[in-house]
C-alpha cells in the first residue's frame, strides 16, 4: 500500500443472487478519490438541505423530493459508470442533475425557476436533465423511466462496435415502484436481448408513507428478477456502492443481459416537502440511521481511518463547501426567469410556427377559440 492510497475493508457489504461471485471484500482507494467523494457528498447534503430551507421561505414552490441520506448511492454509480453510460431516474434527482453536468447553481436555479436553470427553469424539482452528459431525467411518473432506460441500453447495445464492451443504462427507482408490471416487461426483454441494462433500486424502506412490510408482498427486491442475476448493496457505503457498481456495469456491458441491484438506503426528509416524515416512521428508526449509518458520516470516518484528512482539515471543508453553495444560491437568486416565449421551445417535437407567443400552445383556454393548436 502506498502512502496515498489505503485499503478498506468492504465484506459484509453484499448478498448475490445467481451469482456464484461478486464484488471484491476490499478496496484500495487513494487520497484524492476519497476527499473528492467526500467533497462530492458533503455538497449534495448541503444542497439538499439548502432546498429544505429556501422551500419553507417560499423560494422554491411546487414538488420538491430531496436526497438526502441516499447520497453514497448517486455518488458510488457516478463513480464506477463512465459519462457515456446512459442514467434515468426518478422525481428524486436534484443531486443526479448534479453528477450529470449540472452545478448547484443551475439545479437550485431550477427549483427558483430562474432562465439559467438545469432545464432552463421550465422542469422544476422532478424534471431535471441533461442529455449531452447522458443523463435522461427526472420523471414524475413512477416506474415510467424504466422502461426508457431500456431503451437507452437498447440504443447503447445498438451503437456498440462487435467485440468491444456496451456501454450501459442504470434506471434508479424506488422499492415502492418496483412491483409494477411494467418494470418486469421491460427486463423480461431485456434479458431476451442481452442488454446492457442496470435495473437499480434505491429500497429507503418506504413508498411515500408506506413502509415495504405494507406494500410488497417481496422484500428481497435484488431477487425480483428470477432469472436475471441479482446484487444487494450496501447503499450507505460509498465504497460498497462503487465496487458493486464496477461489477455491475462490468456483468452488463460484456454482453451477459441484464442485471437487478438493490441499494440499502434511507431518506431522511419525507417523501416531499408535504410530507414531514414522521408520521408513519418512528422518531428513533431517523436518529438511529443518522448515528450509525449516516453516509457522509461514514466517508468521514474513512478519512481519518486512512490519516486522509484530520478532523480539523473536515471541519474545514465543510465550511468552505457551506459557503460555496450559499454563494451560488445567490447567484441563482439573480437570474431572470424564462422568457414567455421560452415556454414551449424543447417542449414538442413539432415546430411550434405559426405560433404568436400570443397564449401558451396547447393549454386550454376559458375561449378555447383563442387556445393555440396545431392544424390537424
Ligand atoms: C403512476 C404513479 N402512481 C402514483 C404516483 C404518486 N407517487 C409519487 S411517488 C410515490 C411513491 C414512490 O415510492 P418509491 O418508488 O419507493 O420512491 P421514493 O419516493 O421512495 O424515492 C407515489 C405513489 C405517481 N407519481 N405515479
Ligand atoms: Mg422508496
Amino acid at each position: 500500500m502506498s502512502s496515498t492510497s489505503h485499503a478498506f475493508d468492504i465484506s459484509g457489504s453484499y448478498e448475490l443472487h445467481n451469482f456464484e461471485t461478486g464484488p471484491p471484500e476490499t478496496t484500495e482507494v487513494t487520497k484524492e478519490e476519497l476527499v473528492n467523494i467526500f467533497e462530492t457528498m458533503y455538497t449534495m447534503r448541503r444542497m439538499e438541505i439548502t432546498c429544505d430551507n429556501e422551500y419553507k421561505a417560499r423560494n422554491i414552490r411546487g414538488f420538491c423530493h430531496l436526497y438526502d441520506g441516499q447520497e453514497a448511492v448517486a455518488c458510488g454509480i457516478q463513480a464506477a459508470l463512465a459519462p457515456e453510460d446512459s442514467w434515468v431516474t426518478s422525481y428524486r434527482c436534484h443531486v443526479l442533475a448534479l453528477m450529470r453536468g449540472g452545478s448547484v447553481s443551475e439545479v437550485i436555479g431550477e427549483l427558483f425557476g430562474k432562465a439559467g436553470g438545469v432545464t432552463k427553469g421550465k422542469g422544476g424539482s422532478m424534471h431535471m436533465y441533461n442529455k449531452e452528459h447522458n443523463f435522461f431525467g427526472g420523471h414524475g411518473i413512477v416506474g415510467a423511466q424504466v422502461p426508457v432506460g431500456t431503451g437507452l441500453a437498447f440504443a447503447n447495445k445498438y451503437k456498440a462496435k462487435p467485440g468491444e464492451p456496451m456501454n450501459v443504462a442504470i434506471a434508479c427507482y424506488g422499492d415502492g415502484a418496483a412491483n409494477q408490471g411494467q418494470i418486469w416487461e421491460s427486463a423480461n426483454m431485456a434479458n431476451l436481448w442481452d442488454l446492457p441494462m442496470i435495473y437499480c433500486i434505491e429500497n429507503n424502506h418506504y413508498g411515500m408513507g408506506t413502509s415495504i412490510d405494507r406494500h410488497s408482498s417481496i422484500s428481497d427486491y435484488y431477487k425480483m428478477g428470477n432469472a436475471i442475476p441479482g446484487l444487494r448493496i450496501d447503499g450507505m457505503n460509498v465504497l460498497s456502492v462503487i465496487e458493486g457498481m464496477k461489477f455491475a456495469k462490468e456483468y452488463v456491458g460484456a454482453g451477459n443481459g441484464p442485471i437487478y441491484v438493490e441499494m440499502m438506503t434511507y431518506r431522511y426528509h419525507g417523501h416531499s416537502m408535504s410530507d414531514p416524515g414522521t408520521t408513519y416512521r418512528n422518531r428513533d428508526e431517523i436518529e438511529f440511521t443518522r448515528s450509525n449509518r449516516d453516509p457522509v458520516e461514514h466517508v468521514k470516518s474513512c478519512l481519518q481511518e486512512a490519516d486522509f484528512m484530520s478532523a480539523e482539515e473536515i471541519k474545514e471543508t465543510e465550511k468552505r463547501i457551506r459557503k460555496e453553495v450559499q454563494k451560488e444560491v445567490m447567484k441563482a437568486k439573480e437570474w431572470a426567469t424564462p422568457e414567455y416565449k421560452e415556454v414551449a421551445t424543447d417542449i414538442y417535437a413539432k415546430s411550434l410556427t405559426p405560433y404568436d407567443g400570443t397564449y401558451p400552445p396547447f393549454v386550454r383556454m376559458p375561449d378555447f377559440a383563442k387556445s393555440f393548436t396545431f392544424d390537424v
